[in-house]
């Protein structure tokens, strides 16, 4: 059985997202951060690296966002949610998949930091600010990430997760994004649980 080890607050909200969308059997584990919002000691524990998300499925014990939803979608999804490599989509996919961690995540710590220490800003438009006019770009484009179609990009992206502390007045495409993912009975049920 696939048990999800959820973090309160944090992005293993995606791997609830991503069985509801599969309808994927799990057991859903939930614990909660710390005053300091550290993962408690025995969210730590389930873990070399200590952090959210992790998933255990049977013996295996596997961290990281990007790794557990590529391997949920392989072993338990079917061909869901995955673009195959033949589909004009799949760049699309593969590039919206790993700008979720490798670009905006990182993007929004950078400005942070930058804020929260003062410390002079680069030139120009922050990462975030660049990452949320590329989405509102690509959204006004495509309905989803990749293309037409719903996929695990999605997921990664996780926009949900961002759009409170966003101002979307000037950014219909991703409203209208947002509205689509709200409407999702998936997305509804991931809300109840995280
Ligand atoms: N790249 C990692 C990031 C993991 C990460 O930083 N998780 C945060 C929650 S979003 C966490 O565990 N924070 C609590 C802690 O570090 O104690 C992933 O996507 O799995």
């Amino acid at each position: 059985m696939l048990t999800v080890h959820h973090l309160k607050q944090s992005q293993s909200d995606r791997i609830i997202w991503l069985c509801e969308e599969l309808g994927t059997p799990y057991e859903l584990k939930s614990y909660t951060r710390e005053p300091s919002m550290a993962a408690p000691p025995e969210y730590r524990a389930l873990s070399a690296f200590g952090t959210a998300p992790v998933i255990t499925d049977g013996d295996l014990v596997l961290g990281e966002s990007g790794a557990i939803v590529e391997y949920i979608c392989a072993r338990h999804g079917g061909s869901a949610l995955v673009p195959a490599p033949e589909d004009p989509d799949f760049p699309d996919y593969l590039f919206w998949f790993h700008f979720a961690n490798g670009s905006l995540v990182p993007g929004l710590m950078v400005d942070h930091v930058t804020a929260t220490l003062g410390a002079p800003a680069s030139p120009g438009p922050s990462r975030s600010i660049r990452a949320f006019a590329m989405i509102e770009s690509r959204l006004g484009d495509a309905p989803w990430f990749a293309g037409d179609a719903f996929t695990a990009a999605d997921i990664m992206l996780c926009l949900p997760r961002f759009a409170a502390r966003l101002d979307l007045t000037d950014s219909p495409n991703t409203r209208a994004y947002l509205d689509r993912v709200a409407a999702r009975p998936a997305w509804q049920r991931t809300e109840t649980l995280r």
